[in-house]
């Protein structure tokens, strides 16, 4: 079976060659990028079976898109390619050591991706995973692609665990309605991710990680990132009080043994342990579990918090302990801070196994 379905749009991403602005930068190394096309290449290296569901052109961009995406071994035969419409690009520039900030210009309205909707993806191949991995960013690309992520989170008995990255790009909303929307899809997910100051960014809230647990206490499962501090995980109902130790995670919400649906009953939505205003408020007093990053010199932060989705995902299909899981997801990250493309492979399982481990059983 498939463990995670990812769905999202893909691009060719155009890396400079040299510091500086996008006016002055004279020449660009091809690479990939695509939030979701990164989780599912940094799962399926880290050994889960994955399928990407995405639309390309039949442009040699496609081509490329697709050939490196299954050269993770990623399952790309329900891409659909599209002889109308291109293969959307962006090009970006480095990073400003100090500020982070960096230039992204897409090419990318009109693409192959952004004409998803409920027709024209194979709603059956999206929904046959453990696990339906989904960012923000797919509700921003057109009317059909935000009808299909509507579709998608709705509750249903079948419904595959939901995973959600906020990922706002206040580039690609504008001044619409972004926000609103994206806090409206997260609260439908079971596990989702957000960063600190994304939260604040996109909802205004400050105050912490506890903060954005009480704007949103729906899901079973909420990381605030919090940079190169590390990241907060909340963790509410069934095995809750698991969540710290090693036990074999009983916290998780696609632990082990079936399913993910069986778990939550026959009605998934919403499940009855996430719905209820005394749930809600047990999840927002919580203080969470905090995991500190590892330290590493950044050298381009895109496509961290993909590659972080893609470690604490795999620790929940392991059934690993939450901060081990926290850990994982470090771990990816790091490798993604560390190069300069969008996407990284994670280091190989047994070491990040020995890198992650909470107890290393030494000898007294
Ligand atoms: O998270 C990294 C992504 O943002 C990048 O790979 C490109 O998907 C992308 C986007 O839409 O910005």
């Amino acid at each position: 079976g498939v463990d995670v379905v990812a769905l999202g749009e893909s691009m060719v991403t155009f890396l400079p060659t040299r510091p500086g602005r996008l006016a002055d930068v004279p020449s660009f190394d091809r690479a990939i990028g695509g939030a979701e096309s990164n989780v599912a290449c940094a799962l399926a290296a880290a050994g889960h079976a994955v399928r990407w569901v995405s639309r390309a052109g039949t442009d040699g961009f496609g081509d490329h898109l697709v050939e490196t995406v299954a050269s993770y071994g990623v399952d790309v035969r329900h891409v659909e390619r599209d002889p109308e419409r291109p293969t959307g690009v962006y090009f970006r520039t480095a990073g400003d050591r100090a500020t982070d900030a960096h230039e992204v210009a897409y090419y990318r309205s009109g693409s192959a991706a952004s004409a998803m909707s409920a027709r024209t993806v194979d709603l059956a191949a999206v929904r046959a995973g453990r696990v339906l991995h989904l960012s923000g960013i797919t509700a921003a690309l057109s009317g059909g692609c935000l009808d299909l992520l509507r579709e998608l989170t709705a509750p249903a008995a079948d419904r595959p665990m939901l995973s959600f990255d906020v990922n706002y790009r206040r580039g690609l909303w504008g001044s619409g309605g972004g926000p609103e929307v994206l806090l409206e899809l997260a609260r439908r997910a079971d596990i989702v991710f957000v960063g600190e100051d994304e939260a604040e960014e996109a909802w205004g809230v400050t105050g912490g990680p506890g903060a954005v647990r009480a704007l949103l206490p729906e899901p079973r499962v909420l990381v605030v990132k919090q940079g190169a501090a590390g990241a907060v995980a909340f963790v509410s109902g069934e095995g809750e009080g698991a969540a710290e130790g090693e036990g074999a995670g009983a916290w998780s919400p696609v632990a082990a043994g079936g399913p993910a649906a069986d778990r939550h009953g026959s009605a998934r939505g919403p499940a009855p342990v996430r719905g209820t205003p005394a749930a809600a408020a047990s999840a927002s007093a919580s203080a969470g579990t905090f995991e500190p990053a590892p330290v590493v010199d950044v050298v381009a932060p895109v496509g961290a918090g993909d590659a972080f989705a893609a470690g604490f995902l795999s620790g929940i299909l392991r059934g690993l302990p939450l901060r081990r899981t926290l850990r994982l997801g470090h771990l990816f990250a790091a490798a993604a801070l560390t190069t300069s493309a969008d996407l990284a492979p994670p280091p190989a399982r047994d070491t990040a196994d020995r890198l992650t481990v909470l107890d290393t059983g030494r000898w007294e």
